[in-house]
């Protein structure tokens, strides 16, 4: 695998990944109350690829992700459903292993629940208050006293050193984008009493009617979206680790804020880069739980199709790019799919080492997996048209690579 090259969001450019023995990745996982949807499954495949990319080379990897198993959005699917919201987790969660184990996405190494990580949380939160870089609310209109917000503009202020953290280092977006982005994406930028709209919550206390656990001297309650994920990477991966991953929703607030957590908790970056796959919708539409136009994994599975074809054809888009589900797509990666397999069985003498080889340097230039595809469907060609004699050998080393480059089981 040649140097690998990937585009950094905070630096809005291709940069050459340093070379370690041990590379580390902290993928933002599910918030579990619809899962798997295609553009959760393409967000997880982006990150397999990078995964397997550095395996490729030989360079051990240290995988983590989080689960989102408390938040407002579970909590109201729950009532709206009349589930138990600890259920539909549960559920939800069993189905998402279920689905990645069928899409051959390697598992990390440590899946981490936001409620499990409470204990860490909690102490965090009281450092950054002792620190003077967050605060307490106290509460208007029946709300209670003791909700706990992130100061942005004090933690910007406090780091003089170079690569410390001042909001809008990772989203690069102006106040104005960040206001929308924030009243859309979880954030509160209304709430009396913040000192700036867009301080993000660290600690809700508890609310009747609302799960809770043991703040110490936070008080009952539970934790914002961002430190959940600060926490779980910071406990479970060196600082800073090597790319922090997720959706290009993920961007701004969450991803910014996260930044700026770990960078007042311990005074170094959280992640040397910042990478985000595209977001994909229905025939031009965007995906949503309100539009009804979910393609879940586990449905298509249900139906009978084949998991690596809907690998295949979520590869066929570049990671970056925003993309939609068709099933005119769908059908031409069961055809490729297909096609692959026969020519697998076909494969020419000497021919398998170029391919892998091409594949390789496609994969090393930002996880270009169009280009790897493109790479296979010429050698597929090739060997389809060929009467060259056919070689066990480079049937099993083409099989292989797509496999383990692109894991796409044929
Ligand atoms: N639990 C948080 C992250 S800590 C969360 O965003 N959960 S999620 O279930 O909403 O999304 C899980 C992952 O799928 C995130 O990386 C998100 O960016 C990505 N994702 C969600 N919707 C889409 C979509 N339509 N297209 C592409 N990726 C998506
Ligand atoms: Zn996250």
């Amino acid at each position: 695998m040649p140097q690998l090259r990937l585009f950094d969001t905070a630096l809005g450019r291709v940069v050459e990944i340093e070379q370690q023995p041990e590379q580390s990745m902290y993928v933002c996982g599910i918030t579990p109350y619809d899962a798997t949807h295609m553009g959760h499954a393409a967000s997880y495949v982006a990150f397999d690829l990078l995964n397997r990319a550095w395996r490729d080379a030989g360079i051990r990897v240290a995988y983590v992700q989080n689960v989102t198993d408390i938040d407002d959005p579970l909590l109201e699917r729950a009532t709206a459903t009349g589930v138990d919201w600890r259920e539909l987790a549960q559920s939800q969660i069993e189905l998402f292993h279920t689905d990645m184990d069928a899409l051959n996405v390697l598992a990390p190494n440590h899946y981490i629940g936001a409620v499990e990580a409470i204990p860490d949380i909690v102490p965090a939160i009281e450092r950054l208050i002792a620190d003077g870089v967050a605060y307490r609310v106290q509460g208007t209109d029946g709300e209670p006293d003791g909700d706990v917000y992130y100061d942005v503009e004090m933690a910007g202020k406090r780091s003089d050193a170079t690569d410390a953290w001042t909001l809008g280092d990772v989203s690069g977006l102006g106040e104005a984008e960040m206001l929308a982005l924030f009243a859309e994406r979880g954030g509160d930028p209304d709430r009396a009493g913040k000192r700036q709209a867009l301080d993000p919550l660290l600690w809700r206390v508890a609310r009747e009617g609302e799960p809770s656990w043991p703040g110490a001297t936070l008080g009952d309650g539970r934790p914002g979206w961002h430190i959940e994920c600060t926490v779980i990477a910071q406990k479970y991966l060196p600082a800073p680790f090597t790319v922090q991953g997720g959706g290009s929703d993920l961007v701004f607030p969450h991803h910014e804020m996260g930044a700026g957590h770990a960078y007042s908790l311990a005074g170094v970056p959280l992640a040397r880069h910042y990478a985000h796959a595209g977001m994909v919708g229905l025939d031009g539409e965007k995906m949503s739980k309100s539009k009804g136009n979910l393609v879940l994994v586990s449905k298509l599975r249900a139906a009978g199709e084949e998991p690596a074809a809907i690998r295949l054809a979520i590869l066929a888009h570049h990671y970056r790019s925003d993309w939609s589900w068709t099933e005119a797509d769908f059908g031409a990666a069961k055809d490729r799919l297909a096609r692959w397999r026969t020519a697998r069985d076909a494969a020419p003498a000497g021919s398998a080492a170029a391919l892998v080889e091409a594949m390789r340097l496609e994969l090393a230039n930002d996880l270009n997996a169009p280009g790897a595809i493109a790479a296979v469907d010429r050698w597929a060609e090739e060997a389809l048209r060929n009467n060259a004699p056919v070689s066990g050998m480079d049937a099993a080393l083409m099989g292989d690579a797509v496999d383990a480059l692109l894991g796409v089981e044929l």
